[in-house]
């Protein structure tokens, strides 16, 4: 059996080389020079633990080569990016892109599968698409599925693995199939449904945590105005047998739940009031932090300098991408353009694009950011930060949106 893995990103990728770890022989398809040439060399194009090893083994060993070409193969998995355009509705047109390309290699027989995040409906779309460019084929034998994954960043290899599975077929037949692939090396339970309510349920665990962490946002600025801890709140509420509230942060980051909420909601316009607040709520929270530094930072005792501590979208990663520090440093220096912000991120070497070209932002040490600023604001609880001692911050303005130094 031969797999074609289309995508090699976040999530192709690994998928590509655990299937290959067994034994399976898997094509990869990109269209990024640097992801293929990166591949064929047994290397891995961006940071996962343990993906490495797995890459460079089945590359050795010939299980896994990638190229720009859809092969023929007998299943196809696309995993390729769902971004959302302006109006907040999915745009599908790199799914379109892979079926363009998968179509003509079809024989017959065929499992294809849709990985990628996406709006209910999308995996029939790939469907009428696949069938409509192969009139000559028997649609009764090509066999599509929707296999959500649910990975966490950083635990990708592990969670392949672990984590329980949600397969939903265009039929039972294929739904079946595609339980047979995935067993291959996931060892936890497949649990099998119809395409759509699959792709419900990946965009469903995320709007859940989504809601819950725009209850908890929601928290801390009540909090924050009748004068209590909310961190404190929390714990207390935690104590009830039946009651688990999560933590206000910044605002929600990464490219998963702050983006999949979306696709219900446009799928359900009229339906999804409370998954459509739950966003508004935690998109508008970076700009409560903005208006905090800046209040802090018209108080006497300002000295011209703003530690920002955090610009990951969440702790102890590398992983910018869609993280509320970007939004709220690019605010911050925009709204008071006669302060410094010094902003420290342990886990990148250089100042990222999306803030190269502002003069009153500079990227320094955690050392350098807190002796020099008067205004210190957390926005990112990576352990590094949680190691501060108390006497770091004596005197300082502290704007703690993590809890971390309560
Ligand atoms: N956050 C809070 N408070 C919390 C928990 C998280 O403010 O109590 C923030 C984080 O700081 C971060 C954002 O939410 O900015 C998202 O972080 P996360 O760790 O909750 O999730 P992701 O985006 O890394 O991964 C999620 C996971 N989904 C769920 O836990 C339901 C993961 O299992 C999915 O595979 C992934 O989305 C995905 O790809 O969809």
């Amino acid at each position: 059996k031969e797999v074609a893995v289309v995508g090699l990103g976040y999530i192709g990728l690994p998928t590509a080389a655990i299937l290959a770890s067994k034994g399976i022989i898997v094509k990869g398809v990109d269209v990024t020079p640097r992801t293929v040439e990166a591949v064929n060399r047994g290397e891995v194009p961006f940071v996962e633990p343990a993906l490495g090893d797995f890459v460079a083994a089945a590359v050795a060993n010939g299980t896994l080569t990638a190229s720009f070409e859809t092969p023929e193969a007998d299943a196809y998995i696309v995993a390729v990016p769902t971004p959302f355009n302006a109006d907040h509705t999915a745009d599908l047109s790199y799914i379109e892109a892979a079926a363009d390309k998968i179509a003509p290699k079809l024989r017959g027989n065929e499992l294809v599968i849709l990985e990628s995040t996406s709006p209910p409906g999308a995996t029939q779309h790939m469907a009428d698409r696949l069938l409509a460019a192969r009139p000559d084929l028997d649609a009764s034998t090509l066999h599509i599925a929707h296999c959500p994954e649910r990975v966490l960043p950083g635990r990708v290899m592990e969670e392949l693995v672990t984590n329980d599975r949600i397969v939903g077929g265009i039929t039972p037949v294929a739904a079946q199939m595609a339980k047979d692939l995935y067993s291959v090396f996931c060892e936890a339970e497949i649990l099998v449904t119809d395409a759509t309510t699959a792709e419900m349920a990946k965009l469903v665990e995320n709007s859940f945590r989504d809601v819950n962490i725009a209850f908890a946002n929601e928290l801390s600025v009540i909090s924050d105005k009748i004068g209590i801890d909310v961190w404190e709140l929390i714990e207390l509420a935690n104590h009830h047998p039946r009651v688990n509230i999560l933590q206000p942060g910044p605002g929600v980051g990464g490219h998963c739940i702050a983006v999949d909420p979306w696709f219900i909601v446009s799928a359900a316009p009229e339906e999804s009031k409370l998954i459509r607040q739950a966003r508004e709520t935690n998109d508008a929270k970076p700009f409560w932090v903005v208006d905090k530094v800046i209040e802090s930072t018209q108080t006497p005792g300002f000295n011209g300098k703003v530690a920002v501590l955090g610009l990951a979208f969440k702790a102890n990663i590398d992983d910018l991408r869609e993280s509320p520090s970007i939004a709220i440093a690019r605010s911050l220096a925009e709204k008071a353009a006669d302060v410094e912000f010094l902003l420290v991120e342990p886990h990148i070497e250089e100042m990222p694009k999306s803030l190269t070209g502002i003069n009153n932002v500079r990227l320094v040490t955690t050392e350098e950011g807190l002796d020099s600023a008067s205004t210190v604001v957390v926005l990112v609880d990576h352990d590094q930060f949680k190691a501060v001692p108390a006497t770091a911050l004596a005197g300082k303005d502290v704007i703690d949106t993590r809890g971390l130094w309560r």
